[in-house]
Parts: structure tokens; C-alpha cells; sequence
């Protein structure tokens, strides 16, 4: 059970109104695609990745990361509930899609880095702390099918 205090759902809930989920979503599903290429095997049917350029101007990946996004959404909404709301998606990952739970923990490294890049002085050290507990809370909900 992860305990949040007032002041890091307050600086994850601000942050959240500000993101544009389409943008942030496609961003971070681009670059976690073109800086770890080996990711890139779970989307075959995707398309063209052959280059960054590629990877970028894909309406797929587009549409996959506002998905992923999206539902990464449902995390902040519920965060003293993230493995409940995650149990599906962790069956989903792993037995169907059968992704390694350490992409997890990249996905969440290259959205901190997107919001990072996002939103400037916005994204303070106390509010860099918040969202890493909250993407690692998110992969390890993610992963839990997995042990
Ligand atoms: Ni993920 C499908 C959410 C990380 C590979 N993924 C989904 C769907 C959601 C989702 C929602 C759509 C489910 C459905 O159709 O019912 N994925 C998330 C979240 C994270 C995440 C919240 C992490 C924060 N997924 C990852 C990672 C990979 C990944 C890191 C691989 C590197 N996901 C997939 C693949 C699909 C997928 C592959 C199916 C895509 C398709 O449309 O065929």
C-alpha cells in the first residue's frame, strides 16, 4: 500500500491539468521507441519505425501514446488505488501482449523526461519526486501479473 501525502497529490493533480495528452502521450511513446529501439518489437503491426523521422510521423504510435497516456490518466485519478484499477492491464501485458515489466519502467523514465522538457521551471525537484513515485507505483501495478 503506497501512502501519498497532501502535497504530492497536489503537485501531481497540478501538473496533470496542464498536460496536453495527446502531445505528451506521443512524445513519450516516441522517444521511449527511438532511444530504446528494442522496444520497437512490440509494434510491428505499427508500421514504419525505420528511423526516428519514421517512428515520429507515425499515426499509429500517435494514437498508441495518447492511449497509453489516457490510461495512465486513470493512475492519477486513483492513486490510492493504482493496482486495482492497473489488474486487467497487467493480465493484458502480460499473458497477451507478453512485454517485459522492465519497459515499464522506461515508459515512466521517458514521461518524466516529456514533462520535464514540457513544462520548465513548472517541473520543480519537489514535483519531479511526486511523479517518480507515481510512475514507479504505475509499473510495479503493471508488473504484478508478472510475480
Ligand atoms: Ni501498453 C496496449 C496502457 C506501457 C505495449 N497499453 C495498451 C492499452 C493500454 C495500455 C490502455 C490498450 C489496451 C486495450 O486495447 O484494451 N501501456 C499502458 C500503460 C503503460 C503501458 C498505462 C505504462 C505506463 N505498453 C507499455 C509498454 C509497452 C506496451 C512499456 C511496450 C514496450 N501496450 C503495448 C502493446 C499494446 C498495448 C504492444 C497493444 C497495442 C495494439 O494496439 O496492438
Amino acid at each position: 500500500m503506497v501512502n501519498w501525502t497532501a502535497e504530492e497529490k497536489q503537485a501531481i493533480s497540478t501538473i496533470w491539468a496542464k498536460v496536453d495528452i495527446e502531445e505528451i502521450g506521443a512524445s513519450t511513446l516516441t522517444r521511449l521507441l527511438v532511444v530504446f529501439p528494442w522496444t520497437q518489437r512490440y509494434f510491428s503491426s505499427f508500421g514504419n519505425l525505420s528511423s526516428a523521422t519514421a517512428i515520429e510521423g507515425n499515426p499509429r504510435v500517435r494514437a498508441h501514446g495518447k492511449k497509453v497516456l489516457t490510461s495512465f490518466g486513470e493512475a492519477v485519478k486513483n492513486m490510492d488505488n493504482v493496482k486495482t484499477i492497473f489488474d486487467k492491464l497487467s493480465h493484458l501485458h502480460s499473458e497477451k501482449l507478453h512485454v517485459d515489466p522492465q519497459n515499464f519502467r522506461l515508459l515512466g523514465d521517458n514521461l518524466i523526461i516529456v514533462l520535464a522538457a514540457s513544462l520548465g521551471k513548472d517541473f520543480t525537484p519537489e514535483v519531479q519526486r511526486a511523479w517518480q513515485k507515481l510512475v514507479g507505483v504505475v509499473a510495479s501495478a503493471l508488473s504484478k501479473q508478472y510475480h
